[in-house]
């Protein structure tokens, strides 16, 4: 926590621990504000204008941040996005603020029909949300914001209540998303892996009939530019996909589009270590949870990794497993593992500051797609602008590893570009400029997050070289 801006905050609303005065200009207060302006009371919308609903796996990344600013507020954005689980385990990429109007997002309630088509999967009755999902990031997400006042969590039972919803949304990836009986999980909407435009999603898409540009109206093109966002194309084929999904009452198994994708399953494990550390504080064993971590992350080594291409690439099970040749920054995310074989984490750095991502060289903060490739697009979405949350996973993952000068210097990239492009959904990766909707969560609360780090390793007088957020599994972790 900021000390000198906690003595000279106003006095602090009940659930604040952080509230910095109006006249404090630091990132980090403007980082606070970013989230207080978007707390709608009970969760975060990750933007007032693109994005005015709860979405899933940004409410993992802001809670981690919300946790310097509130613990409370951190546990309830928490417990508010898995009060809308689905009875099959299924987390929904979307909660749907009733409030908000039907044209406001695209694609809104009346298009998912979750109440009736998805009845069968057990979807809430009082609380719509799409049905699709969203990367895992929960459990991680979670055991942090414990971490920031274990006090006050015991007192909430907010371990013991969130467990067992956490529990079953591991069961229902681990049970019905392994469509290719390997181990590892498959997305079956590229919405479901969180960065929809990727280049490594261009094949597997191909495949599908859009579905016709008239039968549906976009919202997105409201806020923002035309060059930036995916293609009416693209909008066509993950509506015809989101449709038959909906129209096979949420169903498992059978769709046309199924990825195995390198992030979605690093999160998965890593989310499986803190579920671990959960079970152990609320006095069970984690073993089980360990050793299953350890399975997951041997499928996926097995399964993903292309020692060629010095990272992991996607696979496509709808064209009879085939790798996918396209460079995504998801596969570098794996590297937050702490368990990664040593000769593979030290693959992935080489990668990383190699000519495919140039971080540290013509990029600071991590390109979403690789430099070299002819899809490459610095502007376009996910197709090669860089996104404050896979630096912070990327950042994390250098600290984990022993890159400490690396990590120090993606930190500083994150901590400034955020305050500098007023909390911009993301950036161009050369020159930093922002780009998206601005005053976005969880670029404020994962820029806050970094910044408290700095502030706890210069307060400790070393700069420790990694147990931070991913420990290993015989290790402590953090605990705030
Ligand atoms: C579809 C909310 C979400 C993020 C995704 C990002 C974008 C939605 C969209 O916004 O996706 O879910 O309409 O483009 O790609 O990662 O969770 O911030």
């Amino acid at each position: 926590m900021d000390r000198t801006a906690q003595l000279t905050a106003r006095p602090a609303r009940a659930d604040l621990a952080y509230d910095p005065p109006l006249s404090d200009t630091s990132p980090q207060a403007g980082a606070a504000r970013v989230l207080a302006a978007n707390w709608t009371g009970t969760s975060t919308v990750p933007s007032r204008s693109l994005y005015p609903h709860q979405w899933s796996w940004d409410s993992a990344f802001i809670a981690i941040g919300l946790r310097h600013v509130s613990p409370l507020r951190a546990q309830t954005e928490l417990e508010t996005l898995l009060a809308a689980q689905w009875g099959d385990g299924r987390v929904p990429h979307i909660v749907f603020n009733p409030s908000v109007p039907l044209d406001a997002y695209f694609p809104s309630p009346d298009f998912w029909r979750s109440a009736t088509a998805g009845r069968a999967a057990g979807a809430p009755r009082t609380v719509q949300t799409s049905g699709i999902v969203q990367p895992p990031v929960h459990a991680l997400a979670a055991w942090l914001v414990h971490g920031a006042d274990p006090g006050l969590s015991r007192e909430r039972g907010f371990l013991a209540r969130v467990y067992p919803r956490l529990a079953a949304w591991h069961r229902y990836l681990l049970h019905r998303r392994d469509l290719g009986g390997g181990g590892l999980v498959s997305v079956v909407h590229p919405w479901e892996q969180g960065m929809d435009n990727s280049p490594c999603w261009d094949a597997p898409l191909a495949r599908i009939t859009p579905a016709p540009a008239r039968s549906f109206r976009r919202a997105d093109l409201d806020h923002g530019a035309p060059e930036d966002r995916p293609t009416d194309l693209d909008y066509g084929r993950y509506v015809r996909l989101a449709a038959d999904y909906r129209d096979a009452g949420y169903a498992d198994g059978g769709g046309q589009f199924a990825v195995e994708d390198p992030a979605f399953n690093a999160l998965l494990i890593a989310s499986e270590h803190a579920l671990a550390r959960i079970a152990e504080e609320l006095g069970a064993a984690g073993t089980a949870r360990r050793a299953r971590a350890e399975r997951l992350t041997g499928a996926l080594v097995e399964r993903l990794w292309e020692p060629a291409a010095g990272q992991f690439l996607c696979r496509d099970l709808r064209a009879g497993g085939a790798t996918v040749r396209e460079r995504g920054v998801t596969g570098l995310i794996p590297l937050l593992l702490p368990d990664l074989p040593r000769d593979i984490a030290a693959a992935l750095v080489r990668t990383l500051r190699g000519p495919h991502f140039s971080l540290g060289d013509r990029t600071r903060l991590v390109p979403s797609h690789d430099l070299l490739a002819e899809t490459f697009d610095p502007h376009r979405y996910w197709r090669g602008p860089a996104w404050f949350n896979t630096s912070w996973l990327v950042e994390r993952g250098l600290r984990t590893h022993g890159e400490t000068d690396q990590a120090d210097a993606l930190r500083a990239a994150v901590v400034e570009l955020a305050g500098a492009t007023g909390f911009a959904e993301y950036a161009d990766p050369f020159t930093g400029e922002a780009c998206g909707a601005t005053g976005f969560s969880w670029t404020a609360a994962l820029a806050l997050d970094l910044h408290q780090e700095l502030l706890k390793h210069l307060a400790q007088g070393v700069s420790p070289t990694g147990t931070a957020t991913f420990a290993r599994s015989d290790e402590g972790g953090d605990r705030g």
